[in-house]
């Protein structure tokens, strides 16, 4: 089985096989053809990856990537995305080596994503990816080019701290770096509710990276209305992560999310439930009430995979071992810890539980489950821009 990235925010990039190279993080590929070109906005941002404790699963627009519900999610620390964009104007040179007429960027629209797919360029964790990958990138920066005017390719680099084995690099975090990053070298100044709007379009969860701790993506019913914002709370909430495959996945979350509104006879009572649901948790945050948060985020879970294996085929992502994480969080839970379990599109176990016994949880689950690799992660930052555009100040 390849490595790849855990199933609760698959993405093309993330499910592509990969080579990790260690410390090689320079420019590989260049934007316009060979060699440089004129850099014309460069920046970097930082994500981190989120969990949701409500989910989000379904959408009313596949397009605009507008949600059927609202959402609740932790971002978490230690997962994190590492992104730098710069929009570079081709050299004539090398148009003519690779065959393309000459077209100053930045003064002339390029023909659609098919050419910006040829120019631009993506590279994460020292690798060179081109295809779908490289076409869903392109296809988000073309977001960015619309919204700027700036009509150039882009070199996009991209690093993950997040070791493969885990499984939890996630287009979460790596949409939300990228369009913190892209909309920076782009020249675009965005209000974070205007980030969360954006890193939507390229993944929906990761409209919720862009912010720390709690957040709400509230749902909305256009571009406009469809955005992320953070929910206050002083509650110190942890998950712990039980990985339970690093194996491929059968079927992307996108696509399963589609199967399931369109063919699970469960879906409807679902949606229904998760807007009570999220009500309710909302409600559990500010009495600072964990056992109910925990209850209700289970809940709201285990139902969502009741809608994926009713789906027609069904959708089961769920191995033997996830069922054996689940009956030790129940155990765990029945020896007096705080720890409710919640899951996403793939076999691993993630555990709600309070920074407080956090540890305590995890070694308690170490004893039950041997050789399963656990990681507590607690409350993260939201995204952040590490190099700033040349014209900032
Ligand atoms: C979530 N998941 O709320 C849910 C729970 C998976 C299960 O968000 O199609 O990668 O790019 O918008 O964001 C995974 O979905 O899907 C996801 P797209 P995304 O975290």
């Amino acid at each position: 089985m390849q490595a790849r990235c855990d199933g609760y925010a698959d993405s093309d990039i993330a499910r592509e096989p990969r080579e990790r190279t260690v410390g090689s993080v320079g420019f590989v590929g260049s934007a316009g053809g060979k060699g440089g070109g004129r850099v014309l906005g460069a920046a970097s941002a930082t994500a981190h990856a989120n969990i949701a404790l409500i989910k989000y699963w379904g959408k009313a627009d596949e397009r605009l990537i507008i949600p059927r519900t609202s959402s609740l999610s932790l971002t978490l620390d230690g997962l994190e995305t590492h992104t730098s964009v710069e929009f570079v104007e081709p050299v004539p040179e090398s148009e003519s080596e690779t065959g393309l007429e000459s077209e100053p960027a930045g003064t002339h629209a390029l023909q659609g994503t098919m050419r910006d797919t040829l120019r631009d360029t993506l590279t994460i964790d020292g690798r060179v990816y081109s295809g779908g990958p490289l076409a869903r990138v392109s296809r988000f920066l073309d977001i960015v080019r619309e919204r700027s005017g700036i009509h150039a390719p882009a070199r996009v680099i991209s690093r993950n701290t997040v070791p493969f084995g885990a499984g939890l690099a996630s287009s979460a975090s790596a949409f939300a770096a990228l369009a913190a990053a892209a909309a920076r070298a782009a020249g675009l100044d965005l209000s974070d509710r205007d980030l969360s709007r954006l890193a939507r379009r390229g993944s929906g969860s990761a409209c919720r990276s862009v912010f720390g701790g709690l957040v709400q993506w509230h749902a909305g019913h256009d571009d406009l209305t469809s955005y992320a914002d953070p929910v206050a709370t002083d509650m110190k909430l942890a998950i712990i992560v039980i990985t339970i495959s690093a194996g491929e996945k059968p079927l992307s979350s996108r696509l399963a999310m589609r199967r399931t509104v369109t063919t699970s006879p469960l879906y409807p009572a679902w949606t229904r439930a998760s807007e009570r649901d999220l009500h309710e948790a909302l409600d559990a945050i500010s009495r600072r009430d964990l056992r109910r948060l925990g209850e209700i985020s289970e809940a709201n879970a285990m139902g969502m995979h009741a809608t994926m294996i009713s789906a027609r085929p069904p959708v089961i992502y769920w191995l033997p071992q996830s069922i054996a994480a689940l009956h030790a969080v129940e155990e765990v839970r029945a020896d007096g810890l705080p720890a409710w379990s919640t899951m996403d599109a793939g076999p691993n176990v993630k555990v709600l539980t309070d920074s407080e016994h956090a540890e305590r949880v995890a070694g308690a689950l170490h004893e039950r489950l041997v050789g399963c690799e656990i990681q507590v992660h607690h409350a993260g930052t939201g995204v952040r821009c590490t190099t700033r555009n040349k014209g900032d100040r």
